[in-house]
């Protein structure tokens, strides 16, 4: 059984999707960032950043228990783990870790910029909002071309589909209409029908 330590975010719902999809059972554990439960020390003892998610792995390598934090490294984790969702060979595994750390690198920190700047009052609003919007709008741009070429971010499905859904899952808070960029509405119409998929929609994280 694998301990997800978690909160009903972006970046929490990248990992409830790849475990609903993987098949692998898992128990949540409720970490409340608004309440400051990312700084206590049980877990920063497995995430000394203070950022869900987080995994503990009981029947880790060697059979031994292994902690796992930031989503991207929980992802690969997963994959290697469970043999799925990351292809064996090294051209194809390429195109999934180009995706997935494109994600981890702008498709979430922009997008969560526009979030940010969306709360601040207007006269300090202007300029960041400005600048991550078009950043966010870009991003979905080249989204959007890939999805174009590809039914699925880096071919057949993988855990970089996981990672980017997380993220477009939020696209109204962004302010993104999915009718600007029709590939990424059909991929994400597309994912979103799939029951593990729903399934790490609707799992209660908080
Ligand atoms: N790069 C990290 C980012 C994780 C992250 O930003 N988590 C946020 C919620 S989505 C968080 O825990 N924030 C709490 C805090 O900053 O104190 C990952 O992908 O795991």
């Amino acid at each position: 059984m694998i301990e997800l330590h978690t909160w009903n975010t972006p970046n929490g719902r990248k990992i409830s999707v790849a475990l609903e999809e993987m098949g692998v059972p898992y128990q949540v554990k409720v970490v409340d960032i608004t309440k400051g439960q990312q700084f206590e020390p049980a877990f920063l003892a497995i995430s000394p950043n203070n950022r869900i998610p987080a995994i503990v792995d009981e029947d880790g390598p060697g059979g031994a228990p292994i902690s796992v934090f930031e989503s991207g490294a929980i992802l690969i984790y997963l994959a290697e783990k469970t043999g799925q969702f990351m292809p064996q060979d090294v051209r194809s595994r390429v195109a999934v870790l180009e995706w997935l750390m494109w994600q981890m690198g702008g498709f979430g920190p922009m997008l969560g910029q526009v979030h940010h700047f969306l709360t601040v009052n207007e006269a300090d609003r202007a300029y960041g909002l400005n600048r991550y919007m078009k950043e966010t709008r870009r991003l979905y741009g080249v989204l959007d071309g890939q999805l174009e070429r590809a039914e699925f971010v880096a071919g057949p499905l993988s855990i970089a589909d996981f990672a980017i859904i997380g993220w477009a899952w939020r696209h109204e808070r962004h302010q993104v209409d999915l009718n600007d960029f029709p590939r990424v509405k059909r991929w994400y119409e597309g994912l979103m029908a799939r029951p593990g998929v729903k399934r790490g929609f609707e799992v209660a994280l908080s």
